[in-house]
């Protein structure tokens, strides 16, 4: 049995995790709005991949009993003062998103519940891989520095992302 407690930090938890998929949108209408269609394509994919972290909390919030609780999704920016300053936001943002899932790892351990601590176990995982992929980036964007051809080379290399063939699980 999940505590109220519990249910409402995972019911917070989803409405960040849409947030994400909000906030990365943004970022991909910025992107493609200033050319630089390879980020705007990588953003997408970003989006996208943030919309499936928030179903399977939407998912395990019913299977577990609980009631989800949508609520209003805080507006994103609309434009950064450069290509770089976007992605050290995101960085930022993941931080952030970090920071939240170990402290609903932390409830979940001093509540004794298990199966949510096993189920946020999957959420500690990716942000470590989140955290470096957009950390990886924004050093890509050291090395370029003010280069025009190194920003058309990024933005090639950002485009050839693939969406990674996840699905919301049920
Ligand atoms: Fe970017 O990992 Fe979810 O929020």
């Amino acid at each position: 049995m999940i505590s109220k407690k519990m249910e409402n930090s995972l019911n917070q938890q989803l409405n960040r995790e849409l947030y994400s998929s909000y906030l990365y949108l943004s970022m991909a209408t910025y992107f493609e709005n200033i050319n630089l269609v390879g980020m705007s394509k990588w953003m997408r994919i970003q989006a996208e991949e943030e919309h499936i972290h928030s179903m399977k909390l939407f998912d395990f919030i019913h299977k577990i009993g609980g009631r989800v609780v949508l609520e209003q999704i805080n507006k994103p920016q609309l434009d950064w003062e450069s290509p770089k300053k976007a992605f050290q936001e995101a960085l930022a943002h993941e931080e952030y998103i970090t920071k939240n899932i170990n402290e609903l790892t932390d409830l979940a351990i001093e509540e004794r519940d298990h199966s949510t601590r096993t189920f946020l176990q999957w959420y500690v995982d990716e942000q470590v891989e989140e955290e470096a992929v957009a950390n990886e980036i924004v050093q890509k964007f050291n090395l370029i520095d003010d280069s025009k051809s190194g920003l058309y080379m990024l933005d090639q290399e950002l485009g050839a992302r693939i969406a990674s063939p996840v699905t919301v699980a049920k």
